[in-house]
Formats: C-alpha cells, structure tokens, sequence
C-alpha cells in the first residue's frame, strides 16, 4: 500500500503489530472520508481467524447490554474481540461521541470497543462500515460484535457483512407472529428474546420455536444467564461453518447509492407445493439446503418456507422459498390445481419498488401488482405477469 493511500500517517502499517491506538486513528481516516483511506482499508487482507458476529433489533431491548456481556465472555474464552456500535443511543454509553475505548473485562482481557454514527437512513449502514471491520480485524480482532439497531423490513446490511447473525428482541415485544412480520427473522441465524428477568420470556421464546426451525436464546443482560448459552452455540455455529468469503463479498453493497441498477440481484426462486414441510425435507436430502424460515403469508393465503445452502447468508442469493397454499383461493392452489408441483416464480430485488413498478407500466408491461402488498417478513413485493417475463412469473422485493 502506498503512503498516499493512507492520509500519508502511515498508521495502516502499524495495524498489523496490534497497535490500538494506530486502529483507532485509521478507524478515524476513514471515518472522516480522508482521501483513499477506505479503499486503503478495503484493500487490507482479511485474516481468516477474524469471524463478525451482527447483533440486530429493535432499539431498546437490550443488545448493547447483550454485546457487553457477550464480548466479556468471548474474551474471557481468550479470544481478541473487537465491538463496533452502529448508531448507539444508550446514554450509559453517551453515543457515538465517545468515539473508540478499551473496556477492560476483569483480568481476563480487554475489549477494543468502537461507536460510529449510522448514516443513510434506517435500513442501511454507513458505507464505511465495511471498511472499518476490516480494519478492526487487520487490527488483530478475532471477533468482530456489531451492533446495529435494525427494524427489521429488510434491514439485512448487517447481517449480509457477518458470519454469523443474531436477531435479539425483548420480552413484551409482542409475539413471533408480530417479529416475522416485521421482518426480525429474514436475516437471523440465532434470535435472542432478552430481559428473561421479567415475566414472559420463555413463553416468548416458545412462540418463536414454534415459526421458525433455528435456534432461539433466552438471555438477561442484566443478570448475565443465558449468555455462556448463546456464546457456546455461536462459536459452536462458526467453527462449523466456512469463514465468509471476503474477497466476494460486495463491500460496497451497504452503500446503496453504489448500486447501478434498478434490480440488485437474484434474492429467490419460488416453488410450488402442497406439502412445505414434506419438500423442505426433500430438498435437505437431495442438497443439505436448510430451512432458514418460514412465515404464514395471510396476503397470499401462503405458508412460505426459506431455504438456503449451508453457510449460505440468508437472504443473499440462492434461496429457494416453498410456498405452500393455506386456503383454497390462494393462487398458489389454482397454481398447484391447474400446473401441479414445480417452479413458480422468481423474485428479484429493486431499490424501490414504487419507481420500479411505475417505470414498468409506463412502459405498457403488465403487472399483476399495480401496488405492493405485503409477503413474507412484512416486505413489499410486487409480480409481473409472465406474459411481459418471457413465460416467468416475476416477483419484485423492495430491497
Ligand atoms: N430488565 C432488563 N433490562 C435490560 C436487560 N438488558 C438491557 N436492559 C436495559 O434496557 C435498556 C436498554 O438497553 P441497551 O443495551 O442500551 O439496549 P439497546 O438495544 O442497545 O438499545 P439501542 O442501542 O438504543 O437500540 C437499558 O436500560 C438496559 O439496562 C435485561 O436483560 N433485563
Ligand atoms: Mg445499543
């Protein structure tokens, strides 16, 4: 890398020794947008040891406590951990104000711990995110915790940057059928219904076992059960699973103003059956796909199962969705009635589906969505009719 590439401090260099205050002065560079210090940063190897974990919910229930808690364990385990808070509002903390410290858990180690400001909106991340985990994990970090205060509807930014991702909701947030809906699931490998001190929890947890096939947590931050639980299933998770291949990853993806076109990429293929659980078992003997959700859709009068290859970062691409009909008007019934079982539609992303689909029918395509509606996860989709398709049945998501 040459000196010009790095604000000419020379500090890059230095993140390779473990020096933390040369990380937290990169993290800085990049922060403030000095000239080439991202794609300095981009440009870093990966060490392969260094795994992120995304921790993503609501605001207020608990995930910074959670992350505290967690990277205390982590490190106790004798593991570097490095935490990076996107948009903390908990005032113990004071924000992002505070900029990087070290909080030293016990004898058992330190904690480099890094709050930046969220910018773009909700659902996305600051484009610099990317760039700072890399550095954090050239830096030395072996665990990467980042928080992110997410509100589901497709808020996958996150996540979509980890390799492992946790959905952490709290007790008194409503049942699972409300959290799907919102959109807590899509992205989640774990979810963690916290505060277990107060009354509800387990209930809640068990209503979240009940809709989905993966693991769910019970955890009190403030008392610190449940959390020896989540860190031994996490590094258990990670251990089995292949590290995230970085250099394919689209860094700049968080960013959404990058993206060139109206669709961002393949998100599912949609297939028809009349038994989901009966296929996704078919489809985890013919391939080792897992499950990695399923949503009861009343819109489409559809039980709508996810289905993803191993190690694969739900909801990337690849995914294959089994929808299997619920009522006998749902269209998936005709579908079944007059076609059979087989493929039924394919789904891409856009950036916005309102100016997608009014593009569309300016152009005289015929959609069979003038409007979005709601499908799985509470995201807004559309379909394009297959005589404008060439023959395909097309779903759009709202990204
Ligand atoms: N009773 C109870 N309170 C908790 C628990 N975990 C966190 N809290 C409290 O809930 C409040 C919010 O906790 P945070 O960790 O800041 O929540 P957060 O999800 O990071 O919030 P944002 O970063 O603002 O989105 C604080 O007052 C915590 O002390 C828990 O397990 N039980
Ligand atoms: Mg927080």
């Amino acid at each position: 890398m040459d000196s010009d590439a790095d604000g000419g401090s020379g500090v890059f260099r230095e993140l390779a020794a473990g020096d933390r205050r040369a990380l937290g002065r990169a993290i800085t560079l990049v922060e403030g947008g000095t000239a080439g210090a991202r794609e300095a940063a981009l440009a870093l190897d990966w060490p392969p040891r260094a795994r992120v974990i995304a921790l993503t919910g609501p605001p207020g229930v608990g995930k910074s406590e959670l992350v505290n808690r967690l990277a205390a364990s982590l490190a106790e385990a004798g593991l570097r951990v490095a935490v990076l808070a996107v948009d903390p509002s908990s005032p113990r903390t004071g924000g992002a104000l505070l900029g990087d410290r070290v909080r030293f858990t016990g004898d058992s180690g330190a904690v480099f711990f890094r709050s930046m400001a969220a910018r773009g909106g909700d659902a996305g991340l600051a484009p610099e995110v990317p760039a700072v985990l890399r550095l954090l994990a050239a830096g030395g970090a072996e665990r990467i915790l980042l928080e992110t205060a997410g509100v589901g509807q497709g808020d996958d930014a996150a996540p979509r940057l980890a390799d492992l991702g946790i959905a952490v909701t709290a007790v008194g947030l409503g049942d699972a059928v409300q959290a799907a809906k919102a959109g807590l699931f899509e992205v989640a490998d774990f979810v963690v219904v916290n505060q277990a001190d107060r009354p509800g929890a387990e209930a809640m947890a068990a209503s979240f076992r009940a809709l989905r096939s993966g693991p769910v947590f019970v955890t009190s931050a403030l008392e610190g059960t449940g959390v020896e639980d989540l860190r031994t299933a996490a590094e258990g998770e990670l251990e089995a699973r292949p590290p995230l291949d970085r250099s394919r990853v689209p860094e700049g993806d968080a960013s959404k103003t990058e993206t060139p076109g109206p669709a961002i990429r393949l998100h599912h293929v949609g297939i028809a059956v009349k038994d989901g659980s009966g296929a996704a078992e078919l489809w985890r003997a013919l391939l080792g796909l897992r499950e990695t959700g399923r949503y009861r859709v009343d819109e489409f009068g559809v039980l709508a199962l996810f289905l993803a290859p191993e190690g694969e970062r739900a909801p990337a691409g690849g995914l294959l969705e089994l929808l299997e009909p619920t009522t006998a008007e749902s269209p998936v019934s005709r579908y079944l009635d007059r076609r059979g079982e087989g493929l039924h539609h394919v789904c891409f992303e856009v950036e916005d589906i309102h100016q997608t689909l009014a593009a569309l029918a300016a152009r005289g395509v015929r959609l069979v969505d003038r409007e979005p509606r709601r499908g799985a996860g509470g995201h807004l989709v559309a379909f394009i009719h297959p005589a404008s398709a060439g023959g395909v049945l097309l779903e759009l998501k709202q990204a």
